[in-house]
């Protein structure tokens, strides 16, 4: 966890800063970062809480390789489109390769050599991968990289009304996957850009250093998440109507006249796009052939959509939406630990024995601690303490620990109260 003390000068937005200063990242070339210890226990949260939500939506987990062969590109006809953000690779027997930068060709052909009839739908796959796109301005760390960490699923659907119904279910499964990190996410229609199709929702935080602009009925804001007790045999189609009813459009999308319509019930804000998924129908299917027999005997080509979620982006776009002066506040769901213990005293025995004895109590009733016991000035532990954003702190010092008392501190609010040793273990390990 190499901390910085000074903001580093190339840090815009507050997420690159405090990601850098609490040793989170190191770049490792424009856009291309290291994930040091801290962050990467962040991100594996984020992937593990979307991994969850899309498993208990029915998708199924597999893995994709990053390196695509360009045929498949060809046969799509996106070889060409793409552009200089593919990062195009040839080997050593001259054939033509590509880092992946999203999967809708990858997929199809593995759809296509394992699925043939309309029994087997609807189908949905997905996996969670580095990705790489060339982007010409890289910026804002990990909040737009060149290499990210994506979550994208692919659905596949006998007609349209299928394919509908899989899209508001991968569209409620992101309501919860969201809400599940303490966000507030507010779906827009967007854009389709270079995956193409005709139906496409954003996912997004709002946040001033957000780089979308974005207009919606100031309503959605405060619109309640779906239930925890979701059945995903349920039509949801009420549920997507009641967020999409209201006006709420991204940038490219937005209306002048409907927004004037609108009059002080329009927010015009700015937005950190963490999700986009697509309906694309069979863009894909059709051009490369990936026919599924119809119930009436006839071979159609497969209905299709793909989900995608910014793991690596989600990690800075939590931080601008949950941070104060002095650094980050995780929420609990994503912290890279529950709890931070700062032995004010290390070296004294008694403090030292009672902190690794609390540190080995909690780790053993399943938390995850981080024990500072550097041999620091109280100041600096405190300061970084409170920059990496654990939701709680146990400090204990020397005079409190002879009395059998710690201070325990909760980050978000600031309180801090004066606990036995006993009652902080009653109330986090509840033993
Ligand atoms: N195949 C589709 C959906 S699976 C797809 O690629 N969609 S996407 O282009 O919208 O990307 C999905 C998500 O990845 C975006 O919503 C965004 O959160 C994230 N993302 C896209 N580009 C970057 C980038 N350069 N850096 C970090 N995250 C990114």
């Amino acid at each position: 966890m190499p901390t910085l003390k000074e903001n580093p000068a190339e840090a815009q937005i507050v997420s690159h800063r405090y990601m850098m200063r609490s040793g989170m990242i190191r770049q490792s070339s424009a856009g291309i970062y290291s994930w040091l210890p801290l962050g990467l226990r962040v991100l594996k949260k984020i992937e593990q809480i979307v991994r969850e939500e899309q498993n208990f939506a029915g998708c199924q987990e597999l893995l994709m390789p990053t390196i695509q062969p360009a045929t498949i590109w060809r046969e799509s006809g996106r070889y060409e489109d793409y552009g200089k953000e593919m990062l195009r690779i040839t080997d050593r027997h001259e054939r033509e390769m590509l880092y992946g930068p999203t999967n809708e060709e990858l997929i199809t052909e593995i759809f296509r050599g394992s699925v043939r009839t309309y029994k087997d739908l609807p189908k949905l796959l997905y996996h969670i991968q580095w990705k790489f796109r060339d982007e010409v301005r890289p910026r804002f760390g990990v909040m737009r990289g060149r290499e990210f960490l994506m979550k994208d699923t692919y659905s596949f659907d006998l007609n349209f009304d299928g394919a509908k119904k899989t899209y508001n279910k991968m569209f409620v499964a992101y309501l919860r996957t969201f809400a599940r990190m303490g966000l507030r996410v507010i779906p827009m229609a967007a854009d389709s850009g270079p995956i193409g199709g005709d139906m496409s929702h954003e996912f997004l935080i709002l946040a001033d250093t957000g780089e979308s602009e974005v207009f919606c009925h100031k309503d959605i804001l405060s619109f309640d998440l779906p239930k925890d007790n979701i059945d995903y045999n349920e039509d949801f189609q009420p549920i997507v109507d009641k967020w999409t009813e209201l006006y709420a459009a991204t940038d490219e999308k937005h209306n002048l006249s409907q927004e004037s319509l609108l009059a002080e019930d329009l927010v015009s804000a700015r937005g950190i796009e963490v999700g986009h998924i697509f309906y694309f129908g069979t863009k894909y299917s059709k051009a490369m052939n990936a026919l599924i027999s119809s119930p009436s005997g006839q071979e159609i080509p497969v209905e299709m959509g793909s989900y995608g979620i910014g793991i690596s982006r989600l990690v800075a776009g939590i931080i601008e939406a949950s941070h104060d002066d002095d650094g980050i506040i995780w929420p609990e769901s994503v912290a890279p630990f529950d709890i931070g213990i700062i032995n004010l005293s290390s070296g004294n025995e008694s403090c030292d024995s009672a902190c690794e004895d609390l540190y080995f109590r909690l780790e053993n009733a399943g938390l995850d601690v981080l024990y500072d016991e550097r041999d620091e000035r109280a100041g600096v532990k405190f300061a970084n303490m409170d920059l990496i954003g654990l939701p709680w702190q146990i400090i204990a010092g020397p005079r409190g620990i002879k009395n059998g008392v710690i201070e325990l501190k909760n980050r978000a609010t600031g309180e801090k109260d004066e606990m036995t040793l006993n009652s902080v273990l009653n109330k986090f390990a509840r033993i």
